[in-house]
């Protein structure tokens, strides 16, 4: 396996981050994680913009342009011979000395791992997968803003050990005022009477590139879709509910807090985009080759 280490392709061996890295000392950086089809990088330049954006809402300056990263992701991916599989792009404050202070950080450290991942079995792609409500709230914008795809994802990992604990694949997470902001890594949509709604990203919500996607098929396949603030009560009276995320795609979720969502099972617009979401990975996206 080859690394993009600090602009070089090294061998994993090779690819060590320094202790004194305030990535790992204070979880001070940002990242990405991106999906190839069929040798093409779905939705690249967006998620090489949310890094950008990312990196300037904690002013980190990353001293590379999105085109020469955009580049270093492409050629990452052809380096391990891959066509399909997820790339793990991240940028950290650098090597410093003990202290919060970034100023002692004069170098980010980058690096890309292209790979594979696999988040839930197929059974729960036909089936659906369980939510539960998480008591560990997302994150305010007052602390840190949930926009940042930051190292920190403290927040997100001790919602997700509720979860596993209750037995779900998924958890939800409501913001400080109790409406729905997302779960630990995918946004959450509901359909009720033949309309998507999803919560806004104001409601704590990242702005997931498979989110954006959802709104182009929505658009395109004439189903209406808006962001509105939903609670709980608007998951468990909803029609059909799904699940968006690079590493998730879309996934039906089908029961919250252990009630069914309608009949427990995948609904029809649910699985129409789907389909269309599948038909865009196999066929869009910048190729590697
Ligand atoms: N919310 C959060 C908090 C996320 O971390 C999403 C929503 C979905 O955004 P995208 O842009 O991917 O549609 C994410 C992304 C993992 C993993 O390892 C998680 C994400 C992405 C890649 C891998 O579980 N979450």
């Amino acid at each position: 396996m080859k690394i993009y280490f600090n602009g070089k392709l090294v061998p994993k061996e090779e690819a060590a981050v320094s202790v004194f890295d305030h990535g790992l000392l204070y979880g001070d950086g940002v990242f990405e994680g991106i999906r190839f089809y069929g040798g093409r990088v779905f939705r690249l330049d967006e998620h090489i913009d949310r890094l950008y954006l990312s990196a300037r809402a904690i002013a980190l300056d990353i001293p590379m342009n999105p085109d020469e990263m955009a580049r270093a992701v492409v050629e990452t991916i052809r380096a391990n011979d891959l066509t399909d599989g997820y790339v793990r792009l991240v940028v950290t404050r650098g090597e410093g000395s003990l202290g919060l202070s970034p100023r002692s950080c004069p170098k980010p450290t980058i690096f890309i791992i292209a790979s594979t991942i696999t988040l839930y079995p197929d059974e729960m792609y036909q089936n659906g997968l369980k939510l539960v409500t998480c008591a560990t709230r997302r994150i305010a914008h007052g602390a840190l803003s949930p926009m940042v795809k930051s190292l920190n994802y403290l927040n997100n990992i001790m919602a997700k050990i509720e979860a596993e604990q209750a037995g779900a694949g998924e958890g939800l997470m409501l913001n400080e005022q109790g409406y729905v902001a997302e779960c630990t890594g995918d946004n959450v949509f509901v359909i009720k009477n033949g309309a998507i709604t999803t919560p806004p990203i104001s409601a704590g919500a990242l702005a997931g590139v498979t989110r954006a996607v959802v709104f182009e098929m929505a658009r395109e396949l004439g189903i209406p879709i808006r962001e509105e603030n939903i609670t709980r009560y608007d998951i468990y009276t909803a029609d059909e509910c799904f699940l968006t995320g690079t590493a998730a795609e879309l996934i039906p979720a089908v029961v919250l807090d252990s009630r069914p969502i309608n009949d427990g099972k995948p609904g029809p617009i649910t699985v129409r985009l789907t389909k269309r979401f599948r038909e865009l990975t196999a066929t869009t996206g910048t190729a590697i080759n």
